[in-house]
């Protein structure tokens, strides 16, 4: 890797460990979806800090939809960082009559759908990425959704009108860790092999270790270079991956409302790899 490629994956990392702080902070308070947040950071630093465009005005050029809402605070962490949510009001996040809504409505800043019923996203964003194109936009159009929404039947409809259009200005980053709610999502319905199936409704998928900056920038670059098909990153990840104590604690955490240690101990071992990160 060259020194330039070096340290922007140095700089990456570091956004992402500040992501799993700002997500732990956020989510604190009165409990949720931290295990997701601190999964997706690693994907979360690459999308808003190295691969969607800004405009002129400096908010991006490219678009993202949130179809798993419940991950809104993936969106949040990202964006304190970012600069367009302060802390303060993001520790509102799950509290009575707060603006920082667990699952995002349409218009909340950041987000473009309202996004608590599950399986709708990869539809709309299908439909923003037509409508782009037809309008002559180059923008792409990036949209997360998760392996429990796999097993909704909408999910496959947008791939096959995504497929048949060729859009090639879409990429859909799937969650898949294999985790929905309650159980695995592959006790429950299996979703597998997913690449195969987005192969066969006309997209070009690659699975990805969705926590190597590395691989998630690759599939990127390489999604920005197929013609003609939507692109899948089939990312799998596990929840609370990057914080070890939690990853251990609550592994299978759909929801979390830890203990106050728990949070702590999580907070000190992400503080000593910024720490860490700080001095090299
Ligand atoms: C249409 C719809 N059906 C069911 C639910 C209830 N629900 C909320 S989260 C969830 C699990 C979905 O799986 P996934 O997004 O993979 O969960 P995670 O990996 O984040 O734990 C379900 C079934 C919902 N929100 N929307
Ligand atoms: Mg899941």
């Amino acid at each position: 890797m060259s020194d330039t490629s070096d340290n922007r994956k140095k700089k990456l990392e570091w956004l992402a460990a500040r992501i799993r702080r700002n997500t732990l902070e956020i989510c604190m308070q009165r409990g949720g979806y931290a295990g997701q947040g601190v999964a997706l950071a690693d994907i979360a630093a690459c999308l808003y800090f190295e691969e969607m465009r800004l405009n002129e005005t400096g908010w991006y050029y490219d678009r993202f939809v949130l179809s798993n809402g419940h991950d809104a605070i993936m969106t949040y962490a990202a964006l304190a960082e970012q600069g367009s949510y302060r802390m303060d009001e993001l520790r509102t996040y799950n509290a009575d009559g707060t603006k920082i809504d667990q699952s995002p409505i349409e218009g909340q800043f950041g987000f473009e759908i309202t996004a608590g019923s599950l399986g709708q996203g990869p539809s709309q964003a299908a439909g923003i990425a037509w409508g782009e194109r037809m309008n002559g936009n180059d923008k792409r159009i990036y949209c997360l959704f998760s392996d429990g929404e796999l097993q909704e039947g909408n999910v496959w409809e947008a791939a096959m009108f995504a497929g048949h259009h060729q859009l090639d200005n879409l990429c859909f980053i799937i969650d898949n860790n294999n985790l929905q709610a309650t159980s695995a999502t592959s006790n429950v319905m299996t979703v597998e092999p997913v690449p195969d199936k987005f192969e066969a409704f006309g997209c070009h998928c690659r699975r990805v270790n969705g926590n190597c900056i590395a691989e998630i920038l690759e599939a990127f670059a390489e999604a920005r270079t197929i013609r003609g098909k939507p692109y899948v990153m089939c990312c799998d990840t596990r929840i609370f991956e990057g914080i070890d104590c939690l990853k251990s604690a609550l592994p299978m955490a759909h929801y979390v409302a830890a203990a106050n240690a728990d949070w702590e101990a999580g907070l000190a071992e992400i503080d000593a790899k910024l720490a860490e990160m700080a001095d090299s």
